[in-house]
């Protein structure tokens, strides 16, 4: 069965608590429910996992991928912006990523037009929504 890895960055624990009209109503958890749901129909085996920390999150991309996970789906959140350590990290594992957006990041401020963690995946969904990642998950389960 393949693994795939979800990682999500600094403050999407607080998803459905507030700005309601960029990011939905819709917790984390729902979000890993709905993921869940995809996975069972594809029959991929999926790991979650949030941190608020930059360093925390390179080491668990190093540790997803030295446990067996075979692609992630990413989202960074504001290190997506910032971060070569995080591009670097992705790019040290060798393996596919899809960088995930819940907003469309190029229709909104010029901080957030850019992703410094892109370069490292093999495709970004941006502007879907909670959908956006059971694309992603489709993509990664085809590769
Ligand atoms: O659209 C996305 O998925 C983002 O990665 C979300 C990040 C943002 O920094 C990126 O530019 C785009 C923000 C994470 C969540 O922020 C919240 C803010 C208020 C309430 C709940 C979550």
């Amino acid at each position: 069965m393949k693994k795939i890895a979800i990682l999500n960055g600094p403050n999407l624990n607080r998803l459905g608590k507030r700005e309601p009209e960029i990011y939905g109503t819709a917790t984390l958890k729902d979000l890993e429910k709905l993921v869940r749901a995809e996975a069972k129909k594809l029959g991929v085996k999926v790991k979650f996992f949030q941190s608020n920390h930059e360093g925390v999150l390179v080491d668990m991309v190093h540790a997803f991928a030295d446990f067996g996970t075979e692609g992630f789906i990413v989202n960074f959140a504001a290190y997506s912006h910032t971060s070569i350590a995080l591009h670097d990290a992705l790019k040290s594992t060798g393996l596919p990523a899809i960088e995930v957006h819940i907003s469309d990041i190029k229709k909104r401020e010029k901080f957030r037009r850019h992703s410094m963690t892109a370069g490292a995946c093999v495709g970004m969904i941006s502007g879907q929504g909670f959908p956006g990642y059971v694309e992603a998950l489709r993509r990664l389960a085809k590769l």
